[in-house]
């Protein structure tokens, strides 16, 4: 099923969900070309007619692939696991399958939205309280469930989409300044995580698009 023609990102250096694509990429040693998506230049180049083609939602990431075009992030990386060779990023036991499912839709549905740009531009002067009591809400969630399922990463031994997950929305979390060291388990993961060449390399400071001031 897979093609020869590499997959095209379109994404922004600092989107979460970009990034989540990125690491997915790296972890299975995929080549891809990025096309940048500004969400800041020009009001948010997101909002263009034409990229509303690619992703009608208005939002980063768009990833053009064996001659279709998806969005949403975990629908992406899940058909990258589904078609490409290279490390599982879905375990095969249907228990900690369930398990990454859990906690990836925990981060990309009860608290990456919460904290979209879109959403906290229409909160005004309170959005850093917002997205701080959002962040704390979910990872208050969070930090006993990867209590159950963590080993050395978040399911077990392996690395899986819950990592990937995982490790952009803390970051985000550190730019909008949670003490992440209230969550034990959550700081040991991230800081097992981000020394893997796949997190690194697709880290925001790294992309194509990222500003020079904010280069690593
Ligand atoms: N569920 C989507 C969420 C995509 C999303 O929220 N993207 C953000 C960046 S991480 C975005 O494009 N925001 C633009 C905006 O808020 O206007 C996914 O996982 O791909």
């Amino acid at each position: 099923m897979a093609t020869q023609t590499k997959p095209v990102l379109h994404g922004y250096f600092r989107s979460s969900c970009s990034w989540r694509v990125r690491i997915a990429f790296a972890l299975k040693g995929i080549e891809y070309d990025q096309v940048p998506v500004s969400l800041i230049k020009d009001g948010g180049q997101q909002f263009t007619q034409q990229y509303k083609t690619l992703n009608p939602m208005q939002q980063v990431p768009a990833v053009e692939i064996d001659g279709t075009t998806l969005s949403q992030s975990l629908a992406v990386i899940q058909y990258i696991d589904e078609t490409r060779p290279g490390p599982r990023l879905l375990p095969a036991d249907p228990q900690k399958r369930a398990q990454v499912r859990m906690i990836s839709d925990l981060i990309a549905s009860g608290i990456q939205p919460l904290q979209n740009l879109y959403v906290i531009q229409k909160i005004g002067a309170e959005k850093m309280q917002w997205a701080q009591h959002f962040i704390d809400r979910g990872f208050q969630a969070l930090e006993p469930i990867l209590k159950q399922t963590a080993g050395k990463y978040c399911v077990g031994d392996e690395i899986s989409m819950a990592d990937i997950c995982l490790v952009p929305q803390v970051y985000n979390a550190e730019r909008f300044k949670v003490d992440v060291g209230q969550y034990p388990t959550i700081k040991r993961l991230n800081e097992a995580l981000v020394e893997i060449e796949a997190f690194k390399e697709s880290h925001p400071s790294m992309q194509p698009d990222t500003p020079v001031d904010l280069r690593a």
